[in-house]
């Protein structure tokens, strides 16, 4: 991997061509597009990079995080798990804070806690309150790491044993620039790991496998081969990094920088902080020099239409008429018949519709699956194994359907961009960013089946009733021909029919526990498709919303300028000759000025590029 180093000179010239057009957009009154530079100055100036550390339980995952930030903040043990996400940022002291969802409240609050003990004040809250939803910690550390705005989140195991924590770390990622995911050396990549590797490189740019523990596993060179391997079937693209967090701290006790360096640690930190941060500051600065590009045709197209007129004073006329014929062009994009509306209407409406499905279809295609394992199996003997594995693939299928939901809506966002550009013919701003992670509700349990196997005592009292039966029935018969009511041939019935009482009733025991089996799996399938298909639509209904007030407000911007050019176009043409070449001059300043600072941006943005 090769990068070019973001030089900070490259990233302060871009702040102040970013300021130049500022006072462009002040000159020309368009204090709108004054405030969208101002947050991309701001951004320059603090750059974040998301890195969401991610894998199974126990792999090491919260010790990996301590050991890049250099302090023991995320708790680390062998039987308590992470139980929510902890965010890890530079800051000038080490603070903490936890973020939580107010029971029965549409909203969130956050209470500053105390670094050294972040476990307790979890467990307190969930104490508390009887939930952890929306939790997540948020620590700011004076940490050299993160300095250049590396943000280091801590997460959840994921895996089959509580299928809830994987579908929450996949919420994490459509706002995580990067994904580390953990697999310890002691065994390969299980499909459960590949699954969610899937899952999350569909989602997240850039992922890293990280193969931690490598000092318990002398034979984890195989390990790793065989995990590229299972990689590349997959058609997942991820480098591999063998480490370990406990190599790499005897190397900083014995001050021995070869043991660090096969600790594998110097290099991980040197991925994140001289590739990753990099290559996203240099995607920050691209998307800062779309926005100069953007905002200086804004200028230039006012600036424009007065300049045109003052220098073909007998056009005016026509010009002044051109671009009222814009202006209302510019007055119909927000009107629901316009193109890129009905685009957006059409493309939500078809995703909606089709990720329901996908969903309902997913759902049920695991409960007919379950039904199966139920009709060949004794409930009683695989009950709590099934229902895992029930809860388990339907988090795996609403995790499926949320991949798939999010691509859709990445392509519904391309085509109204698409269709909103050849409309306006303007430049864009950003494509929205597209969070559809409401759509990951936890996975319901399963109840528990009631019907058990006999006791030796029910199967006792079973026996003796039917053999009482045998005995009199056969008794009365045989009595008969003179014999005693309890003989050899009443006693001998006796036991034929209590053991074929005995078996009928174990037999419908078997029944009742299948079907109580396959009645808890069918509500199950009711209640996660009626929750999954409820959160689905608030989900996409919210992008929806989201995506349509972004362009709302680039259309908006569109007409401001339009207005501005019949304006100036009608001021241009009312200059008096005496004054006109004195404005020519000024405003040809003017309009080089905002077209040279959007080259340098330009300029600015275009470089090798990471690989
Ligand atoms: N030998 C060895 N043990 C390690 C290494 N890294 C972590 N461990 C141990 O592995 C256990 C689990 O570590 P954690 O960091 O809590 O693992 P985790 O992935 O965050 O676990 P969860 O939060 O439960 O998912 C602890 O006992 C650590 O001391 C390592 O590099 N080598
Ligand atoms: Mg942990």
């Amino acid at each position: 991997m090769s990068t070019r180093a973001p030089a900070a000179s490259e990233t302060s010239h871009l702040t102040d061509i970013l300021q130049g057009l500022r006072a462009g957009a002040h000159e020309l009154d368009r204090d709108d597009l004054a405030r969208r530079l101002d947050s991309w100055v701001e951004r320059l100036d603090r750059p974040k990079v998301r890195v969401v550390v991610v894998g199974p339980f126990n792999q090491g995952k919260s010790t990996l995080v301590n050991t890049v930030v250099g302090a023991p903040v995320c708790p680390v043990d062998d039987i308590a798990m992470t139980a929510i996400p902890t965010i890890i940022e530079y800051g000038p002291a080490p603070e903490a804070s936890l973020a939580f969802d107010v029971p029965g409240e549409n909203r969130s609050t956050r209470v500053p806690i105390d670094i050294n003990n972040l476990r307790k004040h979890v467990m307190d809250h969930a104490a508390k309150t009887g939930s952890l939803d929306g939790g997540k910690i948020e620590v700011t550390l004076p940490a050299e790491p993160l300095r250049g705005g590396l943000v280091l989140v801590d997460t959840p195991g994921v895996g089959s044993a509580v299928a809830r924590h994987a579908v929450t770390t996949l919420a994490l990622l459509p706002s995580a620039d990067a994904l580390v995911v953990l697999s310890d050396a002691s065994q390969e990549l299980t499909e459960p790991e590949l699954s969610f590797l899937r899952q999350a490189a569909t989602i997240c740019p850039i992922v890293m496998c990280v193969l931690s523990k490598i000092d318990l596993t002398p034979h984890w060179r195989d390990v790793e081969a065989a995990n590229r391997q299972h990689l590349e079937s997959a058609g997942i693209d991820a480098t591999i990094l063998p480490v370990s967090a406990n190599l790499y701290r005897t190397a900083l006790t014995l001050d021995d920088t070869d043991l660090a360096a096969e600790s594998g640690i110097p290099r991980l930190i040197e991925r994140l902080q001289r590739d990753l941060l990099p290559r996203a500051v240099t995607s920050l600065r691209e998307a800062a020099a779309e926005e100069a590009a953007s905002v200086s045709n804004h200028l230039t197209l006012v600036l424009q239409a007065e300049l045109e007129t003052l220098v073909r004073p007998g056009e005016a006329a026509m010009l002044v008429q051109t671009f009222e014929d814009a202006q209302a062009i510019a007055s119909d994009l927000n009107k629901r018949a316009s193109k890129w509306q009905a685009a957006l209407n059409d493309g939500f409406h078809d995703v909606i519709h089709d990720v329901e499905y996908d969903v309902r279809d997913r759902i049920r295609s695991v409960g007919r699956d379950a039904e199966v394992l139920i009709d060949e199996s004794d409930p009683a003997d695989t009950w709590e194994t099934m229902s895992q594995w029930t809860a388990d693939a339907f988090a795996e299928a609403i995790a499926d359907s949320f991949v798939w939901a999010h691509e859709r809506c990445e392509h519904v966002a391309t085509t109204v961009a698409e269709s909103f550009r050849l409309e306006s013919e303007i430049r864009l701003p950003q494509i929205p960013s597209i969070d559809t992670s409401a759509m990951l509700t936890p996975v319901a349990g399963i109840d528990p089946i009631r019907t058990r196997r006999m006791t030796g005592s029910q199967k006792l009292i079973g026996a003796m009733r039917g053999s009482y039966s045998g005995i009199l029935m056969a008794g009365i018969i045989t009595s008969l021909a003179g014999l005693a009511l309890i003989n050899p041939l009443s006693v001998f019935a006796g036991a034929v029919l209590g053991g074929f009482s005995l078996r009928q009733e174990g037999a419908n025991r078997l029944e009742r526990r299948r079907n109580e089996a396959r009645n808890a799996v069918r509500r199950a399938v009711d209640e996660t498709i009626f929750h999954v298909v409820k959160e689905t639509r608030t989900s996409l209904t919210d992008v929806k919303r989201q995506m349509r007030t972004e362009f709302e407000e680039a259309a908006e911007e569109f007409r401001q300028s339009l207005n501005r050019s019949v304006e100036s176009a009608k001021r241009g043409a009312g200059t008096s000759a005496g004054y006109r070449d004195a404005r020519t001059q000024e405003l040809t300043e003017r309009l080089t000025k905002v077209r040279q600072l959007a080259d340098s941006a330009q300029a600015l943005s275009v470089g090798p590029r990471a690989q």
